[in-house]
């Protein structure tokens, strides 16, 4: 039968909902789709990693995931989306699903997206919710990460909106996702890491200003995607390294997945909008955001068939 799940993508989900989503596509595409457990939260809420592959063995694989930071709604919306287009979808393109394995996680942040959808939260919460030793809740999942951890571009504070927490990996939301990608590392083409806002398609390194060696190869592929990206309807992104985009920021995880899982092509996608809406970006822009990303995507699974 048809899955049974609430998400249309006309209004935003809370994690209950979207675990019913993938859980339900699970069950309705055994063939297609597969849920296990990266792990739990601090709250002990599961991290689950979905993998959509028709079978085989050694395909390229692409890691792509969402919500790491709790505020960043269409994070989660866009990778939920993106997991049924691929499945739902997949007679309409079934090249992306034969020649390609995906992992993803579409909330790294479970706590902190929870809290969000809190009335006695903040919508605008950031980190996640694992305590510090003073008053201040929370790290920033996206400076723990242990590849020029705490280098610049994070704060020491444990109240800082960018906390780098203790120690690299010091968080088991960035342990459970450490893990997870490094039990596919070498067949990892490409890993997307989504968040908002900005309409910036970025890639390493976030740490110094200096660019990868590679740094053509990873921007003349971003520059394809944000081609097709724009085309649909106008929404302009820029390319470039996030440090020299946004400024200094270390321990984050695209930096990690290039120079600590050497996977090559490392993106973080900051979505819409420009900032007039910013992380409350309306429902109605959901689709609109997720349809042209989509594209964009597709350039750099295209790809990935040919690497
Ligand atoms: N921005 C990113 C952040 O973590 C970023 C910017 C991306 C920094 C990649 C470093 C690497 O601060 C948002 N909106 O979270
Ligand atoms: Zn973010």
């Amino acid at each position: 039968g048809s899955p049974r799940y609430s998400l249309d993508w006309t209004s935003y989900s809370d994690l209950p909902a979207i675990y019913e989503f993938i859980n339900e596509l699970a069950a309705t595409y055994p063939n297609m789709v597969t849920v296990t457990s990266a792990g739990q939260s601090y709250e002990g809420n599961d991290m689950p990693l979905v993998k959509i592959s028709t079978g085989g063995s050694g395909k390229n694989v692409i890691f792509a995931e969402g919500g790491i930071h709790a505020r960043e709604w269409i994070a989660p919306a866009y990778v939920t989306w993106m997991i049924r287009e691929l499945v739902e979808n997949y007679a309409a393109h079934p090249e992306y699903v034969d020649n390609i394995d995906w992992y993803i996680m579409p909330v790294l942040n479970p706590d902190g997206y929870t809290y969000t959808f809190s009335p006695s939260g903040d919508r605008l919460w950031r980190k996640n919710r694992a305590p510090n030793q003073g008053i201040c809740v929370g790290t920033d999942l996206n400076r723990n990460f242990d590849f020029q951890w705490n280098t610049g571009g994070s704060s020491s504070l444990e109240c800082g909106e960018t906390y780098h927490g203790g120690a690299p990996f010091s968080q088991v939301e960035a342990r459970n996702v450490r893990d997870a990608i490094l039990s596919v590392a070498n067949q990892t083409k490409v890993y997307f890491s989504f968040h908002s806002y900005g309409q910036y398609w970025l890639t390493p390194w976030g740490y110094t200003s200096a660019l990868p060696d590679d740094y053509q190869d990873l921007y003349d592929l971003a520059q394809s995607a944000v081609d097709k990206l724009t085309a649909v309807e106008g929404t302009p992104y820029t390319i470039g390294t996030s440090t020299n985009l946004l400024g200094l920021a270390s321990g984050c995880s695209d930096d990690w997945a290039k120079g600590g899982a050497g996977i090559k092509y490392s993106y973080t996608v900051e979505m819409r909008d420009t900032g007039r809406f910013g992380f409350q970006l309306p429902a109605s822009q959901i689709l609109p955001n997720n349809l042209e990303v989509w594209e964009g995507v597709k350039v750099v699974a295209e790809a990935v068939m040919l690497m």
